[in-house]
C-alpha cells in the first residue's frame, strides 16, 4: 500500500493527500511532527527517507518521492484516472502555472524553517513574522485572482469543472491564510472555488484536523 509521511498541519502534505483522495488512492499516514523532538523531519531515520528533510514524503513500492507538486503528477501518470492535469498542453501548461504560483511563489517564503530563521535569527517579533506571512500570501493571492479572473478556463475549479492540481494547492494555501488571519476580502474567486472544493469529500476528508496527528 502507498505510504504518506505527512504532518497534519503542513500544506505541502494536505496538497497531496486531496490528489490520493481524488484518485481513491489508499494510504497509510506515516505522521512526521514538524515541531516535536526539535523537529521529527531531521532525525537520521527520516533523512534517509527525505534528505531535504521537508514532508510530504510518498513510498510506493519501495521508492520514495518527495516534493509535492512531483508526487501529485506521479500519482497522475500512474493512476490517470480521475485525471489532475487537463489533456491538452496549453491546459496542462496552465494548470501548472496555477499551482506553481501557490507552490513556488508564496509557499517557499512561509515555511517552517523561513518562520524560524525570522524569529531566532533575524529576531523577528511575533507581529513582524505575521506581517511578513500575510505579505506573501496577499501578494500570490492577488495575482492568483487575477489569473483566474481573466481567463475563460476558469470554471467551477481553478481549471473548468473539475478538481485538479491548481485545486490541490489553493485550498492548502486558503487554509494556511485563515489561520494567520490574512484578509480575502479582495479575493472572491479563490474564495468561491474553495466553496466548491470544500463541498467534495476528497477535499474535506483532507483537512489538517481530521488527520491521525491532529492534536
Ligand atoms: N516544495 C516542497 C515543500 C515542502 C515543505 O516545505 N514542507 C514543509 C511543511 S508544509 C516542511 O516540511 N517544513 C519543515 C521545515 O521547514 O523544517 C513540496 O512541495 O513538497
Amino acid at each position: 500500500m502507498l505510504q504518506l509521511y505527512s504532518y497534519f498541519r503542513s500544506s505541502a502534505s494536505y496538497r497531496v493527500r486531496i490528489a490520493l483522495n481524488l484518485k481513491g488512492l489508499r494510504y497509510s499516514y506515516v505522521p512526521v511532527h514538524l515541531l516535536k523532538d526539535g523537529g521529527q523531519q531531521h532525525a537520521s531515520d527520516y533523512q534517509r527517507v527525505n534528505p531535504a528533510e521537508l514532508v510530504p514524503t510518498l513510498i510506493d513500492d519501495g521508492h520514495a518521492i518527495g516534493q509535492s507538486l512531483a508526487i501529485m503528477e506521479y500519482l497522475d501518470e500512474t493512476h490517470p484516472e480521475p485525471a489532475l492535469l487537463p489533456r491538452d498542453a496549453v491546459g496542462r501548461a496552465r494548470a501548472r502555472a496555477l499551482a506553481q504560483t501557490i507552490a513556488c511563489e508564496i509557499h517557499p517564503l512561509n515555511n517552517l524553517r523561513v518562520l524560524q530563521y525570522l524569529e531566532r535569527d533575524l529576531k523577528l517579533d511575533e507581529v513582524t513574522k505575521a506581517d511578513w506571512y500575510r505579505h506573501w500570501i496577499t501578494l500570490g493571492f492577488t495575482a492568483l485572482e487575477k489569473m483566474l479572473i481573466q481567463s475563460p478556463d476558469t470554471g467551477t475549479f481553478c481549471h473548468g469543472d473539475t478538481p485538479g492540481l491548481a485545486d490541490c494547492c489553493l485550498i492548502p494555501q486558503i487554509a494556511n491564510s485563515r489561520r494567520f488571519a490574512t484578509p480575502l476580502d479582495a479575493f472572491p474567486t479563490l474564495r468561491r472555488i474553495e466553496s466548491a472544493c470544500l463541498a467534495l469529500d476528497a477535499f474535506a476528508k483532507a483537512a489538517p484536523q481530521l488527520q491521525p496527528d491532529a492534536v
